[in-house]
């Protein structure tokens, strides 16, 4: 368990190569070392959120999409295959971390502002598993498909079967595998869904998630991002919400719905976000996951204003608007690794 212990603590200091938190502390402007507050703002329409270093070039693809007068849908999409083809994002789509058994296996859903959802959980050989849950939406009766089922239904609209295992990410699995003894290693630096949460031009809310999952998870263990409610939630109502970190603890509490609800009830995003990681650590706080539980919310509200929040420090995400253009911001966060 120490080991473990003092690896998340490196991580979370930024001494390991592969860590999230050291690539996305490192790009984030000048103020990296202390976290912006962020809520109250109001954006302007359209407005992009997303999570993490990867959500710049997502949400840059998204804008071009929205100017172009693409749906929101279209433009998620859009957005999301770019993360997802690429092949040193290592936590989503192509080149994303295996499970145990070696296996890419990958978790999405999208979401409009009519409520209308599509998700795809447990796919392995298709590289956009966005447009497969996009399609799942708008060609079946369905909500959810999971595993061979969603495999066939992506063969069936055209979708090719490839390999998502890269050489390198096959390199760490099999280092992985001699250092750990087959145990499963849970911890920020495996845990970079893409999330993202757009207000198109009309002020409609609509948003999108996808995931290779926790690196090293049980062959078949499904998180919380292909989860309408858990990974992501929106009621064009209200707002938007959507998560990354440790899906079980998210699952656990319905956390982006939570989000959403708490706006419904007048609270900020901020606010809301802020809540239920609480939440989330009053229900954790002995649980054997806390050793290196993370999970962070980004959020929007009709007005346009957002917010990011987290457990741990180290999260951030991506805002794209018209008057400053796409950047970074960090999320506030509860509390250090140190804690
Ligand atoms: C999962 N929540 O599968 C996802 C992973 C993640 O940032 O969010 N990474 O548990």
């Amino acid at each position: 368990m120490s080991d473990r212990r003092d690896f998340i603590k490196k991580a979370a200091l930024g001494t390991i190569g592969i860590s999230s938190v050291l690539s996305c502390t490192s790009v984030t402007s000048a103020t990296a070392a202390v976290p912006v507050v962020s809520s109250g703002k109001k954006g302007s329409k359209p407005f992009v959120i997303s999570t993490w270093n990867h959500g710049l070039p997502a949400n840059d693809e998204t804008w071009k999409q929205l100017k172009n007068g693409k749906s929101a849908i279209d433009a998620i999409e859009a957005g999301m295959r770019i993360p997802e083809a690429d092949p040193k994002v290592r936590s989503v789509g192509y080149g994303g971390f295996p499970d145990r058994e070696g296996k890419v296996t990958l978790d999405a859903c999208i979401m409009d502002h009519n409520s209308d959802c599509g998700a795809v959980s447990f796919l392995q050989g298709i590289k956009h598993p966005i447009s497969v849950a996009k399609n799942v939406m708008q060609n079946t009766p369905h909500v959810m498909l999971s595993g061979e089922g969603a495999l066939q239904f992506a063969l069936s609209e055209g979708f090719k079967e490839e390999n998502l295992l890269t050489a390198e990410a096959e390199a760490d699995w099999k280092k992985w595998m001699e250092e750990s003894k087959y145990k499963p290693v849970i911890n920020m630096e495996n845990h970079d869904t893409i999330s993202m949460l757009v207000i198109d031009k009309d002020g409609n809310i609509s948003g999108g998630c996808t995931t290779s999952g926790a690196a090293w998870k049980m062959h078949g263990r499904v998180g919380d991002s292909p989860i309408i409610g858990a990974g992501l939630f929106l009621d064009n109502e209200v707002g938007g919400a959507a998560s990354t970190g440790l899906g079980e603890a998210v699952i656990r509490t319905a956390g982006s719905a939570m989000v959403v609800e708490l706006m419904r009830q007048g609270k900020s995003p901020l606010e809301a976000c802020k809540e239920i990681v609480e939440r989330i650590y009053n229900k954790h706080k002995n649980h054997r996951d806390m050793e290196y539980l993370q999970v962070g919310f980004i959020a929007i509200n009709k007005n346009g204003e957002h917010a990011g929040y987290s457990l741990r420090s180290g999260f951030n995400y991506a805002i794209t608007d018209e008057a400053e253009g796409s950047r970074m911001e960090d999320a506030t966060f509860k509390m250090s690794w140190e804690e």
